[in-house]
């Protein structure tokens, strides 16, 4: 058996057969005579599992050995997409299947198509978190996500007329092949209810916390397989249920009825997945979430803890570090103040020592809609003694830490205080984060420095050495290997299979960018992946698009500050331009679009519609001939991600320069051979670093420029008034023209980027990004130069996997030592 591997042996074709039809038989009762392709996929997933849970047995036993430390990822979101396909790359058994249920007369991918997508989270964060975890069980680094189980992920998305329309997701409606449910390891958490004031016999005062109502947390353990085997770790994910003993009490004074509700209301913590994306909404149920599943997840970290060290406390910041995905699981910093305060009962000193060693937070956003709060009242009414931890980690922050660097500065005071002031108080989440953590990162340099300088700049003054940077990356056994098989065959034959543990590996491929054998081989490999997406496309949409058309890709949350409406007016104008002139030159090109809306986000679902309404006109008008094509794909996510991302020539990253604080999208596209055409934000500026200039389309203003225009102030209606091709084309949104007999529907656009103040610098940056266009269109017309700088865009991407991210993390924040699985 090799070392660091955890999963013992691998089976041949043949086991693997046999072993798919004894759970055909045995787990799922049924034959193969009979067997739908749904029992088949159960069965496989099944049989797959036995290795699976090999390494997860070995993996677990080797941590509680070696009593290792491990992080500790604390998310609100795992977007994890489908696992079947992941599952069997990662172990290196994907061919052994491929060809097993070929004999058994199936298809595999038509076995993929029966899994749901878990989609328990929005867009960006929620899909670093998935990447960063597959990262973790590659590295073999000893680690655990936690997380909400929800039972529906983010919705799902289909047009009416070009409208979004929302339908609930179920992607558990008859189970999930890869969840364990483990009520050997459940937790009991409390919420609302009132503090008592006591005191003990010494006279010494303690705060008892009486609960108004006591939940259960039922987790949910989903293996995470390591790439070839390395490490399977878990993902944790807690399911409320009502608690038992709770009801106990109800049901005995007669209260059957008022019991049922309180499960309802218990299991309505667990139901949803908050659709907003950089939006707080400051709902309650939100931050019972939130409470939810830090504290279960605390009390899980701390079980395991005492098993291994017993009642010392003083080991744990050595065996405990916790990662704060955003703000949004903040709330675990004065949960384990209470735990340690009021339960343990430890000196609010040590306690507090401990909370610095243990948590570190990961910023994601500057958006001030972004930035957590919740109000005093709220947070009073659901963890009333939290709040007043929450207090008590101000007062001293305040007294002892801002009054000594600027005393008597009130200024200082109110703008790092954790409680805003007002008229409703507020409780900052992102300052009781910086506060309570040892370390807090940015997601890509440019984004850092601005947390930096924009956003915490008195924190800095405080503490210079908390802040660090850590770049994005996404995993690339799932987003090149996995996604795009022809290219990973490419790969492999060019410069050896190493490079998906070994990223940097790709810059070999580079020596082969003006090679004329592989550049053929390169574009061929577009072709036959534009030629899929293009069926898929039929499928879906009943559109047919050209193959040898430019796809010009734009994937990502549907917000102002990514700018669709940029792309959309850049559509019109190439529109405006074949109309006025039949001979218009431009490469065939078909701009593809995917994106949910948050369903309270208005103009995002205007920006849609609009998007629908203009592509009906133009694939549907003749005298474009072809030149042009627009597809708004329904229901964007993960798994349509991995066949769009493959085919992409073109990649749009074109947010407001300062407010996409990394993008994780901008990294597959181009790692899959897409060109990028980007402003200067977020990782695009180290995606441009890597790849060179001449390989990457940038426009429009910097962060710089951006800060300077709107200190001037910036008057979008000048670019309307002196740009005709701008006034032409907004004017040309409110006629009835994509919308016949309804004048005015498309308006909302044009009124926020004029009577709205165009808050995001679209028209600033409109001219810019045509010629960035007009640029890419040059490009493709010497194929050759093309595929170099496709093949260059591949091969210079290296530094983008999340493997590199992770390993910033062991080394800037957690610290930890990678543990060599042993095997039984
Ligand atoms: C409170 C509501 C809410 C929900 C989600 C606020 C903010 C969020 C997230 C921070 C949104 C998000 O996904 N942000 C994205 O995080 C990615 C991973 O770091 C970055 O690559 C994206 O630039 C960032 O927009």
């Amino acid at each position: 058996a090799k070392a660091s591997v955890a999963i013992a042996a691998l089976p041949s074709t043949e086991e693997l057969k046999n072993s798919i039809i004894k759970h055909l038989h045995g787990s799922l009762g049924t034959d193969v005579n009979k067997a739908s392709p749904q029992a088949w996929w159960r069965a496989t997933c099944a049989a797959v599992n036995e290795y699976v849970y090999d390494g997860l047995r070995n993996t677990q036993r080797t941590h509680y050995q070696q009593n290792t430390r491990a992080i500790h990822y604390f998310s609100l979101e795992y977007l994890m997409g489908r696992l079947f396909s992941n599952n069997l790359h990662n172990i290196g058994i994907y061919d052994a299947a491929k060809t097993a249920l070929a004999e058994l007369g199936l298809n595999i991918a038509d076995l993929e198509d029966q899994e749901e997508d878990m989609a328990l989270g929005n867009g960006g964060l929620g899909r670093l978190a998935a990447c960063f975890i597959d990262s973790m069980a590659t590295l073999n680094y000893p680690a655990i996500g936690y997380g909400i189980h929800y039972e529906h992920g983010l919705f799902k998305q289909d047009f009416s007329d070009g409208r979004q329309i929302e339908r609930p997701d179920s992607w558990r409606e008859y189970g999930n092949p890869w969840e364990i449910c483990r009520p050997e390891s459940v937790q009991e958490i409390s919420v609302y209810g009132y503090v008592e004031t006591t005191y003990d016999l010494q006279g010494k005062m303690k705060k008892v916390w009486h609960p108004g109502r006591i939940i259960k947390g039922v987790p949910w353990d989903i293996p995470v397989v390591g790439y070839q085997g390395s490490s399977v770790n878990v993902l944790r994910l807690w399911e409320s249920r009502a608690s038992d003993f709770f009801n106990w009490d109800v049901f005995n004074s007669g209260g059957y009825i008022d019991a049922a509700r309180q499960n309802i209301e218990a299991e309505t913590i667990s139901k949803v997945l908050y659709p907003n994306d950089e939006t707080d909404a400051g709902k309650e149920l939100r931050l019972i979430q939130q409470y939810f599943f830090c504290s279960c997840s605390l009390k899980d970290i701390i079980r395991r803890y005492k098993r291994a060290n017993g009642d010392d406390w003083s080991k744990f910041p050595e065996q405990v570090a916790i990662q704060l995905n955003d703000t949004h699981p903040a709330v675990a910093i004065p949960e384990l103040m209470r735990i340690l305060v009021d339960r343990a009962e430890m000196s609010w000193d040590d306690a507090w020592n401990i909370c610095q060693h243990v948590f570190a937070y990961t910023n994601h956003t500057l958006l001030p809609e972004a930035l957590e709060k919740w109000s005093v009242r709220l947070f009073e009414k659901v963890l009333p003694r939290h709040l007043e931890i929450i207090y008590e980690i101000n007062r001293r922050f305040l007294v002892e830490q801002v009054d000594v660097l600027w005393p008597g500065d009130n200024d200082k005071k109110h703008k790092l205080s954790i409680i805003e002031d007002g008229h409703e108080p507020m409780v900052r989440m992102g300052h009781l984060s910086v506060v309570g953590s040892f370390r807090v990162n940015g997601v890509a340099q440019v984004h850092s420095d601005l947390v930096k300088s924009d956003l915490f700049p008195e924190m800095v003054a405080l503490w210079p050495d908390k802040f660090t940077n850590v770049t994005n990356g996404v995993t690339p056994r799932r987003w090149l290997k996995a996604c795009n098989p022809r290219l990973a065959k490419l790969l492999d034959e060019t410069i050896g299979d190493e490079w998906p543990r070994d990223l940097k590996q790709l810059n070999k491929f580079a020596a082969f960018a003006d090679d004329p054998a592989i550049q053929d081989a390169f574009m061929a490999i577009k072709q036959q992946n534009k030629a899929d997406l293009a069926t898929v496309v039929k499928k879906l949409t009943n559109i047919s698009i050209d193959p040898h058309a430019i796809f010009d890709i734009q994937i990502k949350r549907l917000h102002e500050y990514k700018r669709q409406h940029l792309n959309l007016l850049h559509i019109l104008a190439l529109y405006r331009r074949i109309l006025q002139n039949p001979d218009y030159d431009m490469v065939p090109r078909v701009f593809l679009f995917g994106a949910k809306a948050a369903p309270g986000y208005k103009l995002a679902k205007e920006i849609i519609y609009a998007i629908n309404k203009v592509a009906e006109k133009i694939n549907n008008d003749k005298r474009v001939k072809n030149r042009l094509k627009v597809v708004f794909m329904p229901n964007y996510r993960v798994t349509l991600a991995e066949k769009m991302i493959p085919a992409a020539d073109v990649s749009e990253q074109i947010s407001t320069a300062g407010k996409e604080a990394s993008g994780t999208g901008n990294m597959k596209l181009a790692l899959n051979g897409a060109i990028t055409v980007g402003t200067l934000d977020g990782a695009n500026i180290e995606i441009a670093e890597e790849v060179g200039a001449d390989n990457i389309s940038i426009f429009g203003l910097t962060v710089d420029e951006v800060k300077a225009l709107q200190a001037k102030g910036y008057h979008s209606w000048d670019y309307y008034y002196q740009d005709a091709e701008i006034k032409a084309i907004l004017d040309w949104l409110e006629t009835d023209y994509f919308t016949p007999g309804k004048p005015g529907e498309l308006s909302a656009i044009k009124r926020s980027l004029l009577e709205g103040g165009d808050p995001y610098l679209v028209l600033a940056d409109f001219q810019s990004y045509v010629k960035a266009q007009e640029k890419v269109d040059g490009w493709y017309r010497d194929q050759a130069g093309w595929a170099k700088k496709a093949i260059l865009n591949t091969a210079l991407m290296g530094k983008f996997t999340s493997d590199r991210s992770i390993e910033d993390y062991v080394e800037k924040v957690w610290k930890l030592d990678a543990c060599k699985i042993s095997q039984q």
